[in-house]
């Protein structure tokens, strides 16, 4: 497998995504109105990251560019909930890729206590020998889900996937208690928005 050239048109896709999903935002900012996205980031999957999923799912090597969806990956992440589903139709709007799958792990999440909603999109990238479609995998979430992810994460990596139940269970507790703290900030959203606005209207 020559990996350069297979991850090439993916590094190429999350390049212009993260300039296409940057754009969104810049727009919200330009009409002075409240952005559904506080930041964006993106990467391609580390080969062996591609390579442990492929031998864990028994997905053969010409099979990954169809299984493993989400080799070329962008994170959305939004200070409140409601945010994610405005993120969610705007990307749903869009014409220059389509969307292939859609997993809600909001309203359901992961047994981990994993929460985000994923949009699976295929992209069309010019190369040198024409259009290559790539799947990519969008995940748009909020602050307090990206901060647990993100620990979450490191805590797997340290474990390498063994970990004891008590931090499991203390993890899931904590997914429950980043949830509350979402939908508090929801009530409070009108406030939140109305001092931020108050600041913005004085630094002008
Ligand atoms: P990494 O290291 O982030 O790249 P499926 O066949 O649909 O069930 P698939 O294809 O893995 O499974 O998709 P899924 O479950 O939607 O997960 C895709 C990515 O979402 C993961 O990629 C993680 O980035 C993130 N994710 C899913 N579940 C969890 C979770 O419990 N905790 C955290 N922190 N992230 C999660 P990778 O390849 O697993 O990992």
């Amino acid at each position: 497998m020559k990996w350069d050239i297979f991850l090439a048109p993916y590094s190429q896709a999350v390049d212009e995504l993260k300039i296409k999903l940057k754009g969104m935002r810049k727009q919200f900012d330009y009409e002075s109105r409240h952005s559904p996205i506080e930041f964006v980031t993106g990467r391609v999957k580390p080969i062996t990251s591609i390579v442990d999923k492929a031998k864990r799912r028994e997905i053969p090597i010409p099979k990954i560019e169809e299984e493993v969806q989400d080799i070329a990956g962008l994170r959305v992440v939004c200070p409140f909930v409601d945010d994610i589903y405005e993120v969610v139709d705007m990307i749903r709007a869009r014409q220059d890729f389509d969307i292939v799958e859609e997993k809600d792990y909001i309203e359901k999440n992961k047994e981990s206590g994993y929460r985000s909603y994923h949009v699976i999109i295929s992209y069309p990238v010019e190369t040198i020998h024409g259009e290559k479609r790539i799947l990519a995998e969008v995940q748009i979430r909020t602050l307090a889900m990206n901060f647990w992810a993100i620990n979450e994460h490191s805590l797997n990596y340290k474990y390498s996937g063994q970990m004891p139940s008590d931090v499991t269970q203390r993890l899931k507790n904590a997914a429950e208690a980043a949830f509350r703290l979402d939908e508090e900030m929801s009530k409070i959203r009108k406030e939140i928005r109305d001092a931020q606005e108050f600041f913005r209207r004085k630094k002008d």
